[in-house]
């Protein structure tokens, strides 16, 4: 071939790559989802999956992600290291091919190797294509090739930039995203790469994962790595719970091509916390995998428990929720060709999937089970005891629907309501206490404000059976005073109030309670939540008198700046308040209901997070204070600013 022939068909070869490239950059949510920040994220994801997948074939235990001082990450792993060979059909490594071609996730060149164990979407250059530069270097046979890309073009070829001894590969790739492409954020959160790798290492049994944050002074690092895999996920899912029996249960193995891995554990709670996941993939909406556990638990269970007359043949078969009432656990698997439908595509269809999950669990569930049999009758002992409470709940619930029915709308008697009748204009304040309660009737606007004190100790909901809770006289009075109904009656257009204001004191026992709260919506009426109708009020936790001037101040830092401001000597009266019921009307109206001069924190769910977001229930419900209080104040941004 001539040296003009060679040149033509690399530029060919440019201006198709050009071409794929463009279209990433053009319609970047297409590959990647969003270009908001969490797009931003699915850059890391979409490399660090590739070092998975060597981990997956056997040839990589550790990956390292770093995010730089400038903004950069690199990820690191001790793989073979990408192949840098000439392709002879192309004329281009296999490298360049990894950051140049779109999908280059099958089977390329006649090496006959694949880029990736064939489960992810190696959307290496997706990301390149999206990154202002892209450096990456690999190791092996001894020599260290480097290349350079800017915005997806090569802007330094394939080049050995050094040699060393000894016989160590691996594969190193730092971007710097794009903020032409990236307009809302570029900036990486350190704790959101966190869960999502340490999720990784879960479900990779082995793999140690390290996560560095070079960013600040001060290096924050994190170690992931669990020999047990997700058999050590279930324990860390149901930490702060009390496990029903010791073991983790576990099944594994492989049918008509689906890897298969369940680990399961129930705790003496009443919640079902079930994760799925396809190639390392959450799946929040299920699908075949999930139905394929499903019907095996069941069944596997009905059969023991009849056979070991833990069931009586007069009773009814146990339902899959009676059994699964408190199990945490997690499905994983891995499939060559995942089919994903449903509206948003995140619904697994590959129907090869439900039978292998069920065959696999049942028989060696079926074993597990003969062979514990303590656990097992506990178990089935805890589903019976579901049993009964789900035709008590049903009950209850009849008789909630036949009560509304009958009396109307019938208010809770300790509701001082509101007079305007438009649920746009009117906001309901839950309050904590009786003489806090009071002096909020006092204070509020009667017009648009209602106030509902509550007494006692709020019902934790993850810890009680639906029956107890819809027989609580406080979440009754919640449940008339909202009008929405819950769960499947939902009906947000029944709602009374648009503004749904938490009110408790401002220190740890307020925050319990408000968190307490906050459960019980997010379980019994998410889309309060998600619509964004539910806020925490902000008493102040100071009164500064001076000259007959009196401040307000909200936090610590607050009191520091008015006192700065307005002088520090013994002319200042500073009063703490430890709760509400140490203001008095006036001055509750003041700094906390007044709509002018009030902070109002919206309480919202992160439509990034969300699927992670019941993961957080879970685990922070257990009996610390302090994650609690992190995760309302990571959950609540300030509504101020907002059009409230
Ligand atoms: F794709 C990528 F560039 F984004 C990327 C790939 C980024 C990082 C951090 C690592 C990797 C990667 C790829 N790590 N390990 C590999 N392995 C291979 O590409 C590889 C190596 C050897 C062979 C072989 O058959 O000899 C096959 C493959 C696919």
């Amino acid at each position: 071939m001539s040296n003009a022939e060679e040149k033509g068909l690399y530029d060919a070869d440019q201006i198709q790559i050009l071409e794929g490239l463009e279209a990433v950059r053009r319609r970047p949510g297409m590959y990647i989802g969003s270009t908001s920040a969490k797009g931003l994220h699915h850059l890391v994801y979409e490399i660090v999956d590739n070092s998975v997948d060597e981990a997956l074939a056997g040839f990589c235990t550790t990956i390292d992600v770093q995010i730089n001082q400038n903004g950069s990450v690199t990820v690191t792993d001790d793989g073979r290291g990408i192949p840098v060979g000439i392709n002879e059909k192309s004329g281009v490594s296999a490298l360049e091919l990894v950051f140049t071609k779109l999908h280059a996730g099958g089977k390329f060149g006649g090496g006959g190797y694949k880029v990736s164990g064939g489960l992810h979407g190696v959307g290496a250059s997706v990301v390149n294509a999206l990154s202002t530069w892209l450096e990456v270097k690999v190791r092996r046979e001894g020599k260290i090739y480097f290349q350079r890309y800017e915005r997806g073009l090569i802007a330094q070829p394939v080049t050995v930039i050094g040699s060393y001894e000894g016989d160590e590969t691996g594969t190193e790739v730092t971007f710097l995203p794009d903020p032409e492409i990236f307009k809302e954020t570029t900036v990486f959160d350190f704790s959101v790469l966190k869960t999502r790798l340490r999720e990784t290492a879960f479900l990779t049994k082995n793999l140690k994962i390290v996560l560095r944050d070079v960013r600040e002074e001060e290096v924050q690092e994190l170690t992931f790595h669990y020999e047990g895999g997700i058999k050590e996920f279930v324990t860390y899912l149901n930490k702060g719970k009390v496990p029903l029996y010791e073991d983790v249960i576990y099944c594994e193995g492989i049918r008509d091509n689906v890897q298969v891995e369940v680990a399961m554990q129930h705790n003496d709670a009443y919640n079902e916390n079930t994760y799925t996941f396809v190639n390392n993939i959450v799946t929040p909406e299920g699908g075949t995998h999930l139905e394929g556990f499903k019907r095996a638990l069941t069944k596997t269970f009905n059969d023991y428990a009849r056979k070991n007359k833990l069931l009586k043949d007069s009773e009814e078969n146990l339902s899959g929720e009676d059994i699964r009432e408190g199990l945490t656990v997690i499905v994983s698997i891995k499939i060559e060709e995942p089919q994903f439908e449903g509206q948003t595509k995140q619904k697994l269809g590959n129907s090869e999937a439900r039978g292998a999950v069920d065959s696999i669990v049942s028989e060696q569930l079926t074993y597990y089970l003969e062979q514990n049999p303590a656990v097992a009758k506990l178990i089935c002992e805890k589903a019976v005891l579901a049993q009964r409470a789900r035709d008590a709940a049903r009950k209850a619930r009849d008789l909630t629907r036949r009560k509304t029915a009958l009396e109307g709308n019938s208010l809770p008697g300790k509701l001082a309501d509101c007079s305007d009748k438009d649920p746009r204009n009117c906001e309901i304040y839950i309050v904590e206490g009786d003489s806090a309660g009071g002096s909020a009737k006092t204070a509020r606007s009667r017009n648009t404000q209602a106030i509902l004190p509550l007494r006692g100790k709020i019902l934790n909901v993850e810890k009680a059976r639906l029956d107890r809770i819809l027989g609580n006289a406080e979440i009754r009075a919640m449940i008339t005073a909202f009008g929405t109904g819950i769960h499947e009656d939902f009906d947000i257009t029944k709602l009374r109030y648009h503004k749904i204001i938490i009110m408790t004191d401002a220190d740890v026992d307020g925050a319990h309670i408000a968190t307490l709260l906050l459960t019980f919506l997010y379980r019994f009426m998410p889309e309060l939540i998600k619509q964004g109708y539910v806020y925490l009020a902000q008493p102040p936790l100071y009164q500064i008198v001076r000259n007959k001037k009196v401040y307000y101040a909200y936090t610590g830092e607050e009191l520091d700046r008015i006192l700065t401001e307005i002088g520090r000597d013994n002319q200042n009266k500073i009063q703490r308040y430890k709760g509400l019921g140490e203001m008095d009307a006036e001055q509750l109206w003041d700094t906390t209901m007044n709509p002018e001069t009030r902070i109002l924190l919206r309480v919202m769910i992160d439509e990034d997070t969300s699927n992670e977001i019941d993961l957080t229930f879970t685990t922070l419900m257990g009996d610390q204070v302090e994650p609690r209080r992190e995760f309302i104040e990571r959950n609540a941004k300030y509504a101020k600013d907002l059009d409230i």
